[in-house]
């Protein structure tokens, strides 16, 4: 028995975690009191860790698949190098057209994704898939034209806030703040400060809120347009802060003073009165702050919400300050920024363009399938299960079924892997060295390693390795480096001078960098702690950046190897930066350092909103197709016996939709879509709107290749039904039909 620090990678709270483990299992699970930020809190889906751990799914060897769909066991030194002169061919033929990577991170395991992009440099290609590029990149869109780099993202201070709004999010459920579950406690046991919900579902947290706005489905644009034109007719607005601190407002207030509000609180289905109390309350609060998650996001006018909602802050002043929304600094950057104008980077079919350096799942099918020369032939998954979680699963199937090479890399054999030509064991999140790189804090940031507390089970490998020798069979990477090595053995400063004098000789190298420096740099570093060579890079740039911050939150001496030194060192996560509020200004990437709150196509969005009309009777419910429950995490846990209720992930119903229907608690019904149809037991319950109705996310798992475990989703999901210019999927609203079996 022995007791290690790790996290839970259950979501992107990645709370640190105090196990105790003998025999190769988790025997107890307990928050770790010494993580800097989460502080020894858990919520309940952490203490069944052992479930993702140790299970018949997991995967043990590589495995290739058979001309009749069974698989084999073959060694890494087969599967590596058969792989690699298939890639080859491609890359050969195809170039970089031809080559797609899905995933490269989930919610805990983003340490990998640093090896695995050296792939896409490996193949030529740009095309990155991500679950990202289907929720956020309308939010990432947004920070690009109002901070100037895509790369800017802010968070929100609710600890310490006065009045916070949570739009279209069920932190309760989902997390996603700080500690959730307490923080949401303590501002509801504090009379001076205020909790307002916008959510069409009377959820968890809307039941300890202060207000709740109950919206129709999908009409928070009207509903934060209204608020904001109340907000600049009544004066309410920040002028000093617009004047000074930002670029755009006078353009941007006439089109909010041009909106009837009354009318479209009336369209988003809430009394007048109360979308005006709240909008001079946030606005006249001491401060105040936003939240948001996939109830904006996954729905109807997406690019335009992430727009409204920001404008909510910072026209009211609530940005740079405590209690309000603030950009925040990164050690592992998720994105990168990308003009869109630039030549050369558009998708073949649907000629779309990255965002945050991210292409949109929902388009994937049809680059594979269409039949222009220039389609995906092979397909790269890693931390990802698209065929169950990526918009409509039929498309997903007919277009891998088309590739010429499709890889999974992946801890289970998913549903996606049984599809694969080979499938690629890797260690466990608590078999390896691993990070997320979702700190995202402001004004202290924090970052945690997490090491390895178990052996990887069998065959499987960390992805570090796995890329490594890939790269080196494509013979990208020599195997060996004297002169790094040598110089790693001497001192930090003497392998980083190094480096450079390698880069400037062999440019082309410079994309491999995170596999050299594991190959040489890493043999200087702990045992299995090898793989955090790339970090090197990372707390250099990093404390080069932002060194006062560093300085202010302890480090001294050369403050790149003094980080490096000390995230390895303590297993709990460290504080790497303290900021002044103030400072969040240089954060700030526009020239000038100013906001530019008019965006042109955003303005233009705003204005089509008065003429839009939405009715579909064919479909008359609008299903919210994953709903964040008690016992969901994405597809993190196969084996369904991790849950304690709701093993049936039941569709939730307004009783009087019900009663029209002749539909019982417990009856099973069938949900139709425009592509699919699947069946599930209705669940009699007046949280849900009328006309709406729920299905929970991350069910649908055929665990040990049996029977779909709850409803498969995205059987339901059309690709096209998401937003014209990101195409992030409309998940919260999707046409359906419900009739009794
Ligand atoms: N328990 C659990 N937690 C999770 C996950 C999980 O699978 N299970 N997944 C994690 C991941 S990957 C993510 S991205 C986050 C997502 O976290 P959240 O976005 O907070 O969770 P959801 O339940 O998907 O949706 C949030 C809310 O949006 C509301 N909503 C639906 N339609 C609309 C609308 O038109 N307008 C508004 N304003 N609200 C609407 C829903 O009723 C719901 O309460 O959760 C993370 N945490
Ligand atoms: N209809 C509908 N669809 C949705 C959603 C919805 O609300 N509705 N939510 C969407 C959202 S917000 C998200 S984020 C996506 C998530 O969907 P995906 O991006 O597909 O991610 P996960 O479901 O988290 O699947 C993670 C995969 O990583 C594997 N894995 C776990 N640990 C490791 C590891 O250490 N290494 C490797 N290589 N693999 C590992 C797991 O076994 C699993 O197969 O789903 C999306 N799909
Ligand atoms: S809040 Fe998220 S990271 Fe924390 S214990 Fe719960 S699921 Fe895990
Ligand atoms: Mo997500």
């Amino acid at each position: 028995m022995s007791t290690e620090k790790t996290a839970c990678i259950l979501c992107s709270r990645n709370c640190g975690l105090e196990v105790e483990i003998s025999g190769g299992k988790f025997v107890k699970i307990k928050g770790d009191e010494r993580h800097p930020i989460s502080k020894g809190y858990i919520c309940q889906k952490a203490a069944r860790l052992e479930f993702y751990q140790n299970h018949d799914d997991r995967l043990r060897f590589p495995l290739r698949r058979q001309s009749d769909g069974t698989f084999t066991k073959i060694s890494w030194e087969a599967a590596l190098s058969e792989i690699a002169e298939k890639l080859k061919n491609v890359r050969a033929e195809f170039g970089g057209n031809g080559f797609a990577f899905v995933g490269g991170g989930g919610q805990g395991n983003h340490w990998g994704g640093i090896y695995s992009r050296q792939l896409l440099s490996a193949m030529n290609s740009r095309f990155i898939y991500t679950a990202l590029a289907q929720e956020k990149t309308g939010d990432i869109w947004v920070n690009g034209r109002l901070f100037g780099n895509q790369l800017c993202h802010t968070t929100e201070d609710i600890e310490h806030t006065d009045y916070v709004l949570f739009i279209g999010t069920n932190p309760y459920q989902a997390h996603g703040i700080v500690n959730a579950r307490n923080t949401l406690k303590e501002i509801q046991k504090d009379e001076n400060r205020t909790m307002v919900v916008i959510d069409p579902r009377v959820t968890e947290t809307a039941k300890m809120a202060d207000v709740h706005l109950q919206l129709k489905p999908g009409t928070d644009a009207f509903l934060i347009s209204a608020m904001l034109s109340i907000i600049v007719r009544e004066n309410l607005h920040d002028k000093e802060f617009l004047a000074e601190q930002c670029t755009g407002f006078e353009v941007l207030e006439k089109e909010l003073l041009a909106i009837d509000a009354e009318d479209y609180a009336k369209r988003a289905d809430v009394e007048f009165e109360l979308v005006r109390k709240v909008a001079r309350d946030f606005a006249s609060a001491e401060n105040a702050c936003v939240r948001v998650d996939l109830g904006t996001q996954h729905t109807l006018h997406t690019t335009l919400n992430g727009y409204l909602e920001k404008l909510l802050y910072l026209t009211t002043g609530n940005f740079g300050k405590k209690g309000g929304n603030n950009l925040h600094t990164s050690l592992i950057p998720l994105v990168s920024d990308t003009d869109e104008r630039k030549k050369g980077i558009r998708t073949a079919k649907h000629k779309m363009f990255p965002i945050g350096g991210l292409y949109p799942p929902n388009i994937l099918p049809d680059e594979i399938r269409h039949s222009g020369e220039d389609r995906v032939r092979a397909v790269w998954v890693d931390s990802s299960n698209p065929v169950l979680t990526f918009a409509d699963t039929n498309a997903y199937i007919s277009a891998f079924e088309k590739l010429d090479l499709l890889v999974v890399v992946d801890v289970a054999m998913t549903e996606t892997a049984r599809m694969a030509d080979y499938v690629l064991p890797a260690a466990s999140q608590f078999e390896k060295l691993e990070a997320s790189g979702f700190n995202l804090e402001f004004p202290e940031n924090f970052f945690h390693l997490r090491h390895a507390v178990f052996e990887p089970l069998e065959e499987s490998l960390p992805e570090p390795e796995i890329y490594t020798r890939l790269l080196e069979k494509m013979n990208l990477i020599p195997k060996s480096f004297s002169l790094l090595r040598i110089a790693a053995s001497v001192s930090r400063v003497a392998y980083l001078a190094s480096m450079q004098i390698l880069f400037k000789r062999k440019p082309k190298l410079k994309k491999y960098a995170s596999s050299i420096m594991y190959r040489t740099l890493g043999k200087t570093l702990p045992k299995n702690a090898e793989s955090a060579a790339p970090l090197l890079g990372l707390t250099t740039a990093y404390a080069a950046r932002y060194g006062k911050q560093v300085k202010a939150a302890g480090y001294e001496g050369n403050l790149g190897n003094a980080l490096f030194e000390q995230i390895i060192a303590n297993k709990s996560g460290v504080i790497i930066s303290k900021h002044e509020f103030a400072e969040v200004w240089s954060l700030v990437k526009n020239k000038g350092g100013r906001i530019h709150v008019e965006i042109p196509e955003m303005l233009e969005a705003l204005r089509e909103l008065r003429d839009e009309k939405l009715s579909n009777d064919d479909f008359p419910f609008i299903l919210m197709a994953g709903e964040r429950r008690t016992y969901n995490a994405n597809q993190i846990y196969r084996n369904p016996e991790w849950r304690k209720i709701d093993p049936k992930g039941t569709m939730r119903i307004h009783p009087q939709d019900a009663a029209e229907l002749g539909i019982e608690n417990g009856a099973e019904v069938v949900c139709e879509s425009a592509v699919g149809k699947i069946k599930v037991f209705a669940e009699i319950d007046a949280s849900v709107r009328l006309k709406m109705v729920t299905l929970p996310n991350g069910y649908g798992l055929r665990y040990k290749n049996g029977e779909p475990n709850g409803p498969e989703l995205n059987l339901l999901t059309p690709g096209d039904n998401c937003e014209p210019m990101t195409k992030t999927p409309f998940h919260k609203h999707v046409p359906v039909r419900i009739k009794k079996v």
